[in-house]
């Protein structure tokens, strides 16, 4: 018999639930439903069970600092605002004096985190970005690096000549601990084709993760919705992730990313609701049921909804951030950081217990 709080959900979301509690794995028919339903409070009842069994009354956050080194890119992408060409006007690439004089601008700071990525830049060649992470290391010694997605990974392999195991391996001797989400988009051939062409697809951001991941380095994934992607696209990503993790069980959190198409080519297209957003995190806590984290990114859906996810399966708010440049280019409205104040007050007000974490997800006093 299902628990008093499946006795009026949808019935659906009834059979779904069921299965949560017997440990039975979500199929793609049920992560259909789970985006189809109306019902978004039964929804986030069941992912709320499974977020409580994992992790209690916690919500975990980092006191991060973010760095992205070069906008200039030779990808992009038509949901990228911004990127730029080499010589336009607001183009950048920081130097790695630029980098060290960044870092010692927040020095006093406690952060544990660098979450460095940037464009693909023709300018800057392979020493760069080994003095990047040495740089980094040198300057904040206790602060995890967390850097690159695969497509800067694949960018690197080919710029250097070098193999992709080898690859990696330079990059974990300079310094490299973690790998963020991020350049998978939506494993899917019709959207990369349509959206993001010069970019790797999927085959080779999943043999990307696996090679990362036998390394002995921890990456997480993401998923950009709310564009042209289907329902049952994202369905079959969430499950593309499933499985690899049940490979290599190297993924640690999830983030879902919310489109925002200010100034990028999906200029015509309305930002994501909060229905989308909400089912958006408790579709990901339902059907991966062998990731630890999910994060409600508060940059992207904002301070509020991301309190809100903490109820709808999310565990982890992401960072204190300071300077995030990527989703604001293209029309966030909310703060560009927060304080480490502010970031427990959100996790107290939203009825659960703050944790500080560092990028490995253990406690920091
Ligand atoms: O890959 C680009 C996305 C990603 C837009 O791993 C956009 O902890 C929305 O991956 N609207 C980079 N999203 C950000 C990312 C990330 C962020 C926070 C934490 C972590 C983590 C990873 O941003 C890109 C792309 O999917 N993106 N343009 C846009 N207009
Ligand atoms: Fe380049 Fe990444 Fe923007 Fe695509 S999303 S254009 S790869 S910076």
């Amino acid at each position: 018999m299902l628990p008093f709080i499946a006795k009026n959900i949808d019935k659906k979301l009834e059979s779904i639930y069921s299965k949560v509690l017997n440990g039975i794995r979500l199929s793609k028919e049920d992560g259909i439903c789970l985006y189809e339903t109306n019902d978004l409070i039964g929804l986030g009842k069941i992912a709320d069970h499974v977020r409580r069994a994992r992790h209690k009354n916690q919500a975990f956050y980092v006191y991060n600092q973010h760095l992205n080194y070069t906008n200039v890119c030779k990808n992009r992408c038509r949901f990228c605002a911004y990127a730029k060409d080499e010589g336009q006007a607001g183009a950048y690439a920081y130097t790695c004096e630029q980098i060290e004089q960044r870092l010692l601008d927040r020095i006093d700071e406690p952060v544990k985190e660098l979450h460095i990525v940037g464009g693909l830049n023709e300018s800057l060649d392979f020493q760069y970005f080994i003095d990047l992470l040495k740089t980094v290391k040198r300057i904040r010694p206790d602060a995890a690096i967390k850097a690159f997605t695969c497509v800067e990974i694949d960018y690197l392999s080919n710029l250097s000549g070098l193999s992709l195991d080898e690859t990696i391996q330079q990059l974990k001797n300079a310094g490299l601990e973690m790998m963020p989400g991020g350049g998978a988009e939506v494993l899917n051939s019709r959207v990369h084709e349509a959206l993001f062409p010069k970019k790797i697809g999927h085959e080779r951001w999943l043999e990307i993760v696996r090679a990362v991941h036998k390394a002995g380095i921890k990456t997480n994934a993401t998923m950009l919705y709310g564009h042209i992607e289907t329902i049952e696209e994202r369905v079959d990503h969430l499950m593309a992730l499933r499985e690899l993790q049940d490979e290599t069980k190297g993924f640690s959190a999830f983030i879902p990313l919310a489109f925002h198409s200010e100034n990028t080519q999906l200029s015509h297209l309305p930002p994501t609701t909060a229905m989308d957003d909400l089912k958006a995190v408790a579709a990901a806590r339902l059907m991966l049921d062998n990731f630890d984290h999910i994060k409600a990114y508060w940059v992207m859906i904002g301070e509020k909804l991301a309190q809100v996810a903490l109820s709808f399966g999310a565990d982890d708010l992401d960072g204190t951030i300071i300077e995030e440049k990527i989703t604001h280019t293209a029309g966030a409205k909310s703060a560009k950081g927060l304080t480490q104040d502010q970031m427990e007050e959100m996790i107290k007000a939203a009825g659960f217990e703050p944790v500080q974490r560092d990028s490995f997800y253990h406690p920091v006093n």
